[in-house]
């Protein structure tokens, strides 16, 4: 069988994501622990980030490249709807978690407050007002379905939730999740899951 390699740091919300995707679908891989900006990551990713995947002679950087790949190759549950309707919902929802969701709710706030020492407190006050747009825009997403393409969990939710876990553990989150019920449901549905437990659980 050809050896599928994860390179990541364990702390990475997005290599989370990454090994989230894999347990929903059941796959076996080898994880191999190692920091961004090494000169392994360096020669994966351009840019030195993690996650990064091997599988044989396939090397792919970039989250959605990997999970996309990792749902469209391998068995289990589908990820990613089957309508152009859905995809283009699950792509919306996609775009707006790489471009607007993650570098105000996970890099400026939850990253910098839980694994910065010693955190940018200047950061995380100035990201407050976009990390409640952000999080209003999130509480209406979700509040006509389960998940936030139907009823199903697609890739994006798996974006999304070791971001929401990490926040949901700082000091923040009293007033940030002080009123999003969808969210907080969400959250609870998500992290009931045995792919998040097995994450984000230990
Ligand atoms: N666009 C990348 C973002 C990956 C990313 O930002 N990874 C962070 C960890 S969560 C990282 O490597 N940070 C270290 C750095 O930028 O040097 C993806 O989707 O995979």
């Amino acid at each position: 069988m050809t050896e599928l390699i994860l390179h990541g740091s364990p702390r990475s919300n997005y290599v989370r994501t990454c090994q989230i995707v894999m347990a929903e679908k059941g796959v076996t891989y080898t994880f191999d622990a190692i920091m961004p900006q090494t000169p392994e990551q360096l020669a994966r990713h351009p840019w030195g980030k993690v996650p990064a995947l091997t599988h044989g002679d396939l090397e792919l950087f970039e989250t959605l490249a990997i999970t996309r790949y990792i749902d469209d190759a391998f068995d289990g549950p589908a990820l990613q709807p089957s309508t152009c309707e859905g995809r283009a919902h699950l792509d919306q929802w996609l775009s707006v978690y790489n471009a607007y969701l993650n570098p105000t709710l996970a890099s400026d706030i939850a990253i910098e407050r839980l694994l910065r020492r010693p955190s940018n407190e200047e950061r995380i006050a100035a990201a407050i007002p976009a990390a409640m747009k952000c999080l209003d825009v999130l509480e209406d997403g979700l509040s006509g379905s389960a998940f936030l393409v139907g009823d199903q969990a697609t890739l994006v939710d798996f974006f999304l939730v070791p971001t929401l876990d990490y926040l949901s553990q700082t000091p923040e989150s009293d007033v940030l999740l002080s009123d999003t019920p969808h969210i907080d449901a969400w959250l609870a549905r998500m992290m009931a899951k045995n792919s998040v437990q097995a994450v984000l659980g230990a």
